[in-house]
């Protein structure tokens, strides 16, 4: 019998697709709601071809001079801050990430925290859980408009362009982006999405939203500088990465009402949240769910495992990151 290549599914995921995995592979796999840290994740990784993983696991130098059989590296997760990339490259290990099957489910929840943020939903349901609802007042829980108004964007990748065509065609806003490239004039078009420098983006939006990479130039993107060049009234969402917020900054401007709100689905260090986030009432706070239905995770699981499957059967992974090991 041929030995079968050594996979680790380093975190808790669909039993079914660790079953399909287990008729191609010798699998270990996590079956507890654990994260494991690094030493942890190096120690039963030194023996594996390849790893399952999500994006708060970090594929360093260090934890690859301790895995010298690895090849592979299948994040479940589009974003992919957590490889190392020049490392992984040196290393001759592939990285792929699941790009596309998270793409329109992500954009519905960046769409829902503009709702929720603008209109101040959960504010509201934590004073109605209170309690505290005697009776209706014209300005309870007034926020700001979402249709008509204009709709910024930073990063303008798939999940960016998915949640311009919700703003434009739903709700009829004006949509705004800034972006590394500017589209192609089809792409604007069928977006209805304007390009402007980052500093007219910050002005003239009335809800932003941040759907760019972390990379070392996204390192606070967003600090006490931009903020101030928002409007008083504007709204701001991260459904992108902690990091590319400072979130320090982002506190003591909800705080001092210099933007009126923001909705955050990711935090610098998460799963801690910065104390001044927790204190002030005029944010939306959730769990980095944006991704989050039964049917996304699971091709989120299904194409990593392809990933895998592809590279070890066909030699070539189907998603691979760019800048990780060339596939043979
Ligand atoms: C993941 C994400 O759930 O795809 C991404 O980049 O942030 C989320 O969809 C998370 O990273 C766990 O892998």
């Amino acid at each position: 019998t041929v030995n079968k290549p050594r996979i680790l599914v380093a975190r808790r995921i669909f039993p079914e697709v660790v079953e399909r995995l287990r008729t191609h592979f010798e699998v270990q796999s996590n079956d507890e709601d654990v994260a494991w840290g690094a030493a942890e994740l190096a120690e039963r990784l030194a023996d594996k071809d390849g790893a399952l993983t999500t994006g708060s696991q970090r594929i360093d130098a260090q934890l690859l001079a301790a895995c010298p059989r690895l090849k592979i590296v299948a994040n479940m997760a589009v974003g992919y801050n957590n490889f190392d990339v020049d490392a992984m490259s040196e290393a001759g290990v592939v990285g792929t990430n699941t790009p596309d099957v998270l793409t329109e489910t992500t954009a519905d929840f960046g769409f829902a925290l503009v709702l929720a943020t603008a209109r101040r939903m959960t504010e509201a349901e934590h004073y109605l859980r209170a309690g505290r609802w005697q009776h209706w007042s014209y300005d309870m829980f007034a926020g700001a408009e979402v249709h008509g108004s204009t709709l910024g964007i930073l990063g303008m990748g798939r999940i960016g362009q998915a949640i311009a065509r919700r703003g434009a065609h739903g709700f009829g806003m004006r949509v705004l982006y800034h972006n590394r490239s500017r589209l192609a004039p089809e792409v604007e078009a069928e977006c209805r999405a304007a390009y402007v420098s980052k500093e007219d983006l910050l002005a003239q939006a009335d809800h932003l939203v941040l759907v760019l990479p972390y990379t070392a130039e996204s390192h606070h993107a967003i600090g006490a500088a931009e903020l101030a060049r928002m409007k008083p009234t504007a709204t701001l969402v991260n459904i992108a990465r902690g990091g590319i917020v400072d979130d320090a900054a982002l506190a003591r401007a909800l705080k001092e009402r210099r933007i009126a709100a923001a909705g955050l689905d990711v935090f610098e260090g998460e799963p801690s949240v910065h104390p001044g986030l927790l204190e002030v009432p005029n944010v939306v706070l959730t769990p980095h769910i944006a991704s989050a239905t039964v049917a996304t995770r699971l091709a989120m699981a299904s194409l990593a495992a392809d990933n895998l499957i592809a590279f070890f059967k066909e030699g070539r992974a189907l998603t691979p990151v760019p800048g990780t090991a060339a596939t043979t």
